[in-house]
């Protein structure tokens, strides 16, 4: 009875407002809860450390990590500092024309057609007498043409330089770039996207070479000229005679280290053979001074470096 007197409920509504409430209330607690765990499902989701694609594995260390940003960056290096006279070309889309040109692409099956986009986009006349060309002896070639600024190596060259050193590959069952390996010779891979570029920029880089072409080669190995290498098997190939009349070989000795080529060599004799034969003359010289005062510079001590070298 009592409950009857102090009932908030009126005439003619349910008597049962109490378990209503209640269950308004749960009802509430629950969605809530449901909210809850909804986003909770949805942050792990998103905040879940992805996978990396599943990419075939090569020997070789993967593409060279913030590979799209170091290309634009010297691609604008060189562009805008280096040789203010290329300030004119558009690096955003050389950056994406090299992607290009190995993304979602068998990496075991690079072809020089792919890099063709890439190499007319890059296009930079080197002016005549200025080539140079380097065989195991990168370091001391890029000190030259460091100190002698009108030459050129292939690396002092926009493409050239936007590549040196770096790793790059695709898959043809993925849009992205793999970061995890690429493949190199060692699986069976010649022509592998990094492989084939620098026989097309070398190839390239000779085609367009005129006057006096230079190369650096090094003395302290056995074969200071091999015809294996890219400037034995691809560049004095593709040399043109009617444009190059003469191929300097400069053969540098390490300053301390053996001498076991020089100018008179079986290699070099080798060397001289295939240029004349494709009648372009032939000059060598042993520890090309200038070139020499550049490993003094570093070894100032050394008897060859004091006596008069
Ligand atoms: O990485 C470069 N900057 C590079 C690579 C290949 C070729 C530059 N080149 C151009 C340069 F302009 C030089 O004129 O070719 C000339 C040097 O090549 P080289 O083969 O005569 O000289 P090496 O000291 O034997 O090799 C230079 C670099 O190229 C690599 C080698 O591992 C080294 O890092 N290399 C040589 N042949 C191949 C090849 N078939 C190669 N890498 C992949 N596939």
């Amino acid at each position: 009875m009592a409950n009857h007197r102090f009932s908030p409920v009126s005439e003619g509504e349910q008597p049962c407002c109490d378990i209503s409430r209640k269950a308004q209330i749960c009802l509430c607690v629950v969605l809530s809860l449901l909210v809850l765990v909804i986003i909770a499902v949805v942050t792990a989701i998103l905040m879940w450390p992805r996978s990396p694609p599943n990419h075939k594995e090569w020997q070789g260390s993967g593409t060279t990590a913030h590979f799209g940003d170091i290309v634009l960056g010297r691609c604008y290096t060189y562009t805008q500092i280096v040789r203010p006279e290329l300030r004119d070309k558009d690096c955003q889309k050389i950056q994406e024309v090299f992607l290009k040109s190995f993304l979602s692409k068998d990496p075991c099956d690079a072809t020089e057609q792919d890099y063709q986009p890439l190499i007319e986009l890059a296009n930079q006349t080197v002016p005549c007498n200025k080539t140079v060309f380097w065989s195991k002896t990168k370091e001391l070639a890029h000190q030259y043409t460091r100190v002698q600024q009108a030459l050129f190596t292939l690396e002092n060259t926009l493409l050239g330089y936007i590549a040196d050193d770096l790793s790059w590959c695709g898959d043809s069952g993925s849009s992205e770039i793999n970061y995890q390996s690429c493949p190199t010779r060692r699986d069976n891979c010649s022509s592998n996207p990094v492989s084939v570029f620098w026989n097309t920029v070398s190839k390239r880089f000779a085609e367009d070479a005129c006057g006096v072409v230079h190369v650096v080669l090094n003395g302290s190995l056995n074969e200071a000229f091999d015809r294996r290498s890219t400037f034995g098997r691809v560049e004095i190939h593709n040399l043109h005679p009617k444009k190059v009349h003469t191929l300097q070989a400069w053969v540098m000795h390490d300053i301390g280290g053996v001498r076991s080529d020089s100018c008179s060599s079986s290699s070099i004799r080798d060397l001289k053979s295939i240029i004349s034969e494709r009648n372009i003359t032939f000059t060598c010289q042993n520890n090309y001074r200038p070139v020499r005062f550049l490993q003094c510079v570093k070894n100032p001590e050394h008897p060859s470096c004091t006596s008069g070298i």
